[in-house]
């Protein structure tokens, strides 16, 4: 009886009037029912066709913990029924204070308030507009560029495509670009760093180009420098040894403010509470989303230092000092989703997990070196991300087709371009870990 419930739904499903986000609309609509998810528990999710998917990617990268776990599953529900919505403006609630002292406190080193959102784009619009109003306040209204990077993403916000660095996703819109924005050169150097397990050797030098575009502009101007710690969506780029520190120390040289965008670095994909403990540098501010509840209910935020919050804090006391925030921001069940997560990361030791199954999955996904057309392998953490050569004239099929093949097979990965991306849950055992990748070895094998 279990088992018939998606089948039936499959001989249903129309997706017509839903237009979906980043999707081949056209393509994905011909077939939806293998990639139409029903369920999910664990590990695992279950398509429309009944088949059982594991799930390579944590979801979108903020499902670590597993799906459906019974205490978050508890804490949302009881949530609801206590109490469902607080108006943020004005008003609060006493779980949202205390998650944010929760995630000051495992943010450490400096850090003093979070603000509230709800998606990863709105955690790098809010952490601009803070970065922008706190020189300001502060006296240097002249601070007002940002410089990203290429191939960075940083979601879909006006603020977030313009500091980003992915060309599809700016190229409509430049019109619409804040004005001002610069970008740091990538880090990526198949040629230097191809199949680095973990931090390169090669790269740190790239950090010193920060230098040379702040003299191009002049120090005056520059508000603030974003970065991923680690670059997710470009396919698991990691940061050269001393890229980082560099580019900290190069913030401070010149009084410009350094923002790490965490929204999946957050909250233990790399085995520690954000990057900046990973790699021990020190941003101003942190912005988070994904992880924080597990994916199940939105929420994300920008954690700043005591400094930065303390600049706002002028002016008459009844007077508001931010002209920022969201109808949803702090919610109180996403609070309590959060808490939950914090919880469960605690109780049952989730970075101590994701750091034993990092050299497991390295192992694993490196192992895929010499199969064909694989041309470089990156890893750290619980997340890896291999490129396939293209097929010729036709530039991301081969990507696509490794994907549908290792749904076939019973493995949910992300694609994009031709690189396949994977991070998969923490609570995945290490021969989990082994069948997904050799589900991927045989969609790398298969003819095309
Ligand atoms: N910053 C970073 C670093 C992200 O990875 C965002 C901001 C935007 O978050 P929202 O919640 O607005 O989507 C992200 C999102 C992928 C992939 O395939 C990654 C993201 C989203 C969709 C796909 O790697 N990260």
């Amino acid at each position: 009886m279990k088992n018939e419930t998606p089948v039936l739904q499959a001989a249903s499903l129309n997706p017509e009037a839903y237009w979906m986000p980043f999707t081949h609309n056209r393509y994905f609509k011909k077939n939806p029912a293998s990639r139409t998810l029903v369920r999910a528990e664990g590990a695992y999710y279950t398509n429309a066709e009944g088949k059982r998917l594991f799930d390579g990617l944590s979801g979108l990268w903020c499902t670590p913990l597993g799906h459906g776990h019974p205490r978050i599953a508890e804490a949302v529900a009881a949530q609801v029924r206590e109490l469902d919505y607080v108006p943020p403006f004005q008003m609060g609630h006493p779980k949202i204070y205390s998650l944010a002292a929760r995630i000051v406190a495992l943010a450490g080193g400096g850090m003093g308030q979070v603000f509230f959102a709800n998606s990863g784009s709105e955690a790098v619009d809010t952490a601009l507009k803070i970065a922008l109003a706190y020189h300001r306040l502060r006296g240097e209204p002249a601070r007002t560029r940002f410089i990203g990077r290429e191939r960075a993403y940083h979601g879909v916000g006006l603020g977030g495509i313009s500091v980003g660095g992915m060309v599809a996703n700016r190229k409509m819109f430049s019109a619409l670009m804040v004005p001002g924005t610069d970008h740091l050169p990538h880090t990526y150097n198949a040629a230097e760093t191809a199949f680095t397990h973990g931090q390169p050797a090669w790269g740190a030098h790239l950090a010193d180009e920060l230098e040379r575009i702040v003299a191009l502009h002049d120090a005056s101007t520059v508000a603030a420098v974003i970065v991923e710690p680690m670059q997710g969506s470009a396919g698991v780029i990691v940061p050269p040894l001393g890229y980082l520190d560099r580019l900290r120390s190069i913030c401070d040289r010149h009084g410009i403010l350094l923002i790490f965008d965490e929204v999946i670095t957050g909250f233990g994909r790399l085995g520690t509470a954000f990057g900046a403990q990973r790699f021990g540098v020190q941003p101003d501010m942190i912005c988070f989303a994904k992880i924080v509840t597990n994916g199940v209910i939105p929420m994300s935020g920008v954690i700043v230092k005591r400094g930065i919050h303390d600049a706002f804090m002028t002016g008459p006391e009844h007077a508001v000092e931010f002209f920022h925030g969201y109808t949803y921001s702090g919610h109180p069940v996403a609070a309590a989703a959060a808490h939950a997560t914090l919880d469960i990361i605690g109780a049952e030791n989730m970075f101590e997990r994701a750091r034993a199954l990092e050299p497991v999955l390295e192992k694993a996904v490196h192992a895929l070196k010499g199969e064909p057309g694989v041309l470089d392998i990156r890893s750290i953490g619980v997340a890896a991300a291999f490129d396939l050569e293209p097929l010729p004239g036709k530039p991301g099929l081969r990507a696509l087709q490794v994907f549908e093949r290792a749904l076939d097979a019973g493995v949910y990965v992300r694609f994009t371009g031709d690189t396949i991306a994977v991070a998969p849950p923490f609570i995945a055992t290490p021969a989990e870990i082994a069948t997904l990748v050799e589900a991927l070895r045989g969609a790398i094998r298969a003819p095309h």
